[in-house]
């Protein structure tokens, strides 16, 4: 599994050209690029660095559920999402603290900017888990995946249920090419944080296995991908478990696959690792697939190098 992800690596940084982007940073990107993982031969967690297990699940669950509020992330201690919800309370009338124009950056160059920002960051997650009404104002990132997932609002304001939709295609009619979820929503880019980076994906159904296809229109190799990997397995292991189904493969297609320019460093160092086995993934429950909780998960023989730090790119 590592070494298809370090294929990419490898890739972008040959062929790669360098190009601006929205955040500031400059990225070297390649345009379209497919990655596949079998999840017959083990969960595909990175093993040439340390992922956070915690924190994808956490995430993914919170899609499942349909929620849009970084407080049930930041229940779990899981904060990555806390920067995009904090823009919008900067740029709020309502925010009458000092200055946190382009805070991402600033905090990487200025090391007294740095402090204020921590500080103001610590107060916001604060509020956010204490305050109900400053809650609902400025910890929600708007329309964002799970809202599209779960509740899809159509043309005469009914509720389109994506994910409820293709689990019982998947069960009755598991041949068909239309097992669809999408989150990109043209009529509500407006009212998301970020408009969604993984976009859209496709179930398939061949000799009682599941496979499922992402399309990532935006790919942070470095940070964002490892997430992804193993974010959209999971997804597969539980949706094929719901549906008394085998898991395929995994298959990622990514549009703007990029390294940010201040992530070279940590991608050579990862480069040079040697891997480890993948570890295996156990569901400990048969509740459905919207009852489980973080502790039903069990990561198996998880065996991998350190942590490599990188700043995220807002
Ligand atoms: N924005 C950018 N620039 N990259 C992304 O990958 C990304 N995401 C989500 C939304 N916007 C994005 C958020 N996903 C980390 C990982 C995934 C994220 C955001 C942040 C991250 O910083 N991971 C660190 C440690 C995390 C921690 O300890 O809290 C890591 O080392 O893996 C694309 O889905």
């Amino acid at each position: 599994f590592d070494k298809v992800y370090h294929d990419l690596l490898e890739r972008i940084t040959t062929e790669g050209s360098f190009k601006d982007d929205r955040t500031g940073t400059g990225t070297y990107s390649v345009f379209g690029h497919q990655m596949r993982f079998d999840l017959t031969e083990g969960f595909p967690l990175l093993t040439t660095k340390k992922v956070l297990f915690k924190m994808i699940a956490t995430e993914l669950i919170w899609f499942i559920r349909g929620d849009t509020n970084i407080r049930f992330l930041l229940e779990y201690d899981n904060n990555i999402w806390n920067e995009w919800a904090f823009k919008k309370w900067v740029e709020s009338e309502e925010y009458e603290g000092p200055d946190m124009t382009d805070f991402g950056r600033r905090a990487l160059e200025d090391e007294d900017f740095n402090a204020l920002y921590q500080a103001e960051m610590k107060q916001f997650k604060e509020r956010v888990l204490g305050d109900d009404e400053f809650s609902r104002m400025y910890g929600s990132l708007g329309n964002v995946y799970g809202k599209q997932w779960r509740d899809w609002v159509g043309p005469d304001g009914e509720s389109i249920d994506q994910l409820k939709n293709v689990i019982e295609a998947i069960k009755t009619n598991p041949d068909s090419r239309r097992h669809i979820i999408t989150a990109w929503n043209p009529a509500e880019i407006e009212s998301m944080a970020l408009p969604p980076c993984h976009s859209f994906f496709q179930f398939y159904v061949k000799d009682g296995r599941l496979s499922l296809q992402l399309y990532q229109r935006s790919a942070d190799v470095f940070l964002g991908v490892p997430f992804n990997i193993a974010s959209y397995s999971l997804l597969l292991l539980m949706v094929a478990k719901e549906c008394g189904l085998e898991a395929g493969d995994f298959v990622h297609t990514m549009g703007d696959a990029h390294i940010y320019a201040n992530h070279l460093e940590a991608v050579d160092k990862q480069l040079s690792r040697k891997s480890f086995e993948p570890p295996a993934l156990k569901i400990n429950t048969d509740a459905s697939i919207f009852e489980i909780d973080y502790e039903d998960f069990e990561v198996v023989d998880y065996e991998s190098h350190s942590y490599i730090k990188a700043p995220i790119a807002v």
